[in-house]
């Protein structure tokens, strides 16, 4: 129900409703909205004001547009946990999801002054960039590019790629992982991204870098990852 005496504006309200709705499942992911026209009737309000909610729940990631067909409720964005250093084969599987990768480039390159700067290795030394699309249940979710330097982790294949980078340090080159420092920004997806990424053009996307280091503090990967926004939340625990 609206309340049209609360202070509470009538688009936020209605906002809060469709989320309910979503929430306890009386709407399902890719069920079709009721129309602007069936929710001004209903609530004797406005069409400004139902696309005023209707938009903040598309821009927040809640439903989605299809040109000419209608409003639609949005897959559940993946909650991602930020505390611990876990690869993207591991989350997914954890969360019950199929985790796989589609290669876009393996190259080995020798190594810019950003690059050695991140890997602590000289200028021109041979650094494999590595190039995926980090896919769950086939649905892509991240691009992402690692660097890696080319005489700490030898044998590296596309096989491996493939598979896990992860899961290849510890259980076959016997590194062992220890740390790393993450940023995370707000940006917009670049033509490569919205075209991997099958999203609109000029999308927000959550972009993460991160260096991780060896037990001994040796840096293992530089990488630049472009995380869809509409489909994932990072949340962090935080205590005092
Ligand atoms: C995650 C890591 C990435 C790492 C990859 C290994 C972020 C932002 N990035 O995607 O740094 O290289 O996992 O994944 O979390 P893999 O073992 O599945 O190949």
């Amino acid at each position: 129900m609206i309340d049209k005496n609360s202070p509470l504006p009538i688009y936020f309200q209605i906002e809060e409703q469709i989320k309910r709705k979503i929430e306890n499942g009386e709407f399902q992911a890719h069920d079709a909205l009721p129309s602007e026209r069936e929710y001004a009737e209903q609530f004797e309000i406005s069409r400004m004001t139902v696309r005023q909610a209707i938009n903040n729940l598309v821009n927040d990631g809640y439903l989605y547009r299809q040109k000419g067909r209608g409003t639609f409720v949005a897959d559940k964005k993946l909650e991602q946990q930020l505390n611990g250093l876990t690869s993207f084969t591991e989350d997914m599987k954890a969360r019950g999801l199929n985790p796989s990768s589609k290669l876009l480039s393996f190259e080995i390159i020798p190594a810019d002054k950003k690059i050695a700067s991140e890997l602590h290795i000289s200028l021109y030394a041979p650094v494999y960039e590595i190039k995926r699309i980090r896919l769950a249940d086939d649905v892509p979710m991240a691009l992402e590019t690692v660097y890696m330097s080319a005489n700490l982790i030898k044998g590296l294949t596309e096989e491996i790629i493939n598979l896990s980078l992860y899961q290849y340090v510890e259980n076959y080159v016997k590194l062992k992982i220890d740390y790393a420092s993450q940023t995370l920004e707000s940006s917009i997806a670049s033509e490569l991204e919205v075209t991997h990424l099958a999203i609109p053009k000029h999308s927000p996307i959550l972009f993460i870098q991160r260096n991780t280091f060896l037990i001994d503090g040796t840096p293992l990967e530089y990488v630049k990852s472009a995380y869809r926004a509409d489909r994932y939340k990072f949340t962090i625990n935080i205590s005092r």
